[in-house]
């Protein structure tokens, strides 16, 4: 577990709670109560800041995010050689950097590198793109390669491969991010393929995908991905989210799967939250995936 207490990501304050949140809510005791060795690094702080600079005035905090970036991208670069690591939100431009560090890993492991982003946003816009400025909208661009990004952001080992990325419960679309992801070939499941078919039935298509390429898989879960009755301490809820229990067996079919070797927590804001609901789920969806189920033996599917 890595704190990563950034939110000038975001346009409001109280994302930088969200490593405490999750500590108070018991994450470590939960995976440790399932057999698991927990190790809490404690919170990462970036020393410095960058001088950069980008022609779009909207953008708000760049240095920081940088910043931000490039200590998560050499941070997660090394703890993914120890074990699996959980990065504490925390805004979701933090995934800019742990998907720079696995990117690296990926390419020493001569393995490549899938994503699953549970969220209601694509996250795809560059720095051209950015209406309203908040740079937790750029970490997808930043890791496939979009334009925009060098000499501002550190250089990726490897651009993401577009097909490779799998995105659920997607329901916020800006139009730049609409325009990319019709000219890339990201799997996007939005909310109304999951009404039409199901979480299952779509999350293991791309399971299978990552186990035939003995992929890497790297899990971003941004807390708006569930139904904001369920999930209220999140700074950009949008109606229409996930419910517990398709969240759930996402979790659960992740666990059964074998393959996660990564994962961030981002955009609980616990300034939102009622009495620590939000991130007491979060806690039990990592359990989920981290092998808490109903019966002491595999749940079948049929
Ligand atoms: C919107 C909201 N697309 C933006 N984005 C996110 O500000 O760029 N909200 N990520 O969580
Ligand atoms: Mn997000
Ligand atoms: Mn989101």
């Amino acid at each position: 577990m890595l704190g990563a207490p950034v939110q000038e990501g975001t346009g409001r304050l109280g994302c930088d709670m969200g490593p405490s949140a999750f500590r108070a809510a018991g994450l470590a005791g939960a995976l440790r109560e399932l057999g698991h060795v927990v190790v809490d690094r404690g919170n990462l702080a970036p020393t410095s800041q960058p001088e950069v600079r980008h022609g779009n005035a909207a953008i708000k905090s760049l240095p920081e995010i940088v910043a931000w970036t490039e200590l998560l991208a050499a941070t997660i670069y090394d703890a993914s050689a120890e074990g699996m690591p959980i990065t504490l939100g925390g805004d979701h431009s933090l995934a800019a950097g742990t998907l720079s560090g696995l990117s690296r890993r990926a390419a020493d492991l001569e393995r490549p590198l899938f994503v699953l982003w549970l969220d209601a946003h694509p996250d795809l816009h560059t720095l051209d793109s950015t209406e309203s400025g908040n740079l937790h909208g750029v970490p997808m661009a930043y890791a496939t390669g979009q334009p925009g990004f060098e000499g501002i952001f550190p250089p990726l080992a490897a651009p993401l491969d577009m097909a490779r990325i799998c995105m659920m419960g997607i329901r916020s679309v800006d139009p730049a991010e609409r325009a990319r992801l019709a000219a890339g070939d990201v799997t996007v499941h939005d909310m109304r393929a999951i009404d039409e078919h199901g979480v299952a039935v779509l999350l293991r298509g791309f399971l299978e995908k990552v186990a035939a390429a003995d992929g890497l898989l790297h899990v971003s879960l941004d807390v708006d991905f569930l139904d904001p009755d369920i999930a209220p301490g999140v700074g950009t809820t949008v109606p229409g989210g996930a419910t517990f229990r398709e969240a759930h067996l996402v979790m659960e079919m992740l666990h059964d799967s074998d393959l996660v070797t990564s994962l961030d927590l981002v955009e609980l804001n616990p300034f939102l939250d009622e009495r620590g609901r939000t991130a007491r789920l979060i806690v039990d969806l990592v359990a989920s995936l981290m092998g808490r189920r109903v019966l002491d033996r595999p749940t079948r599917s049929h």
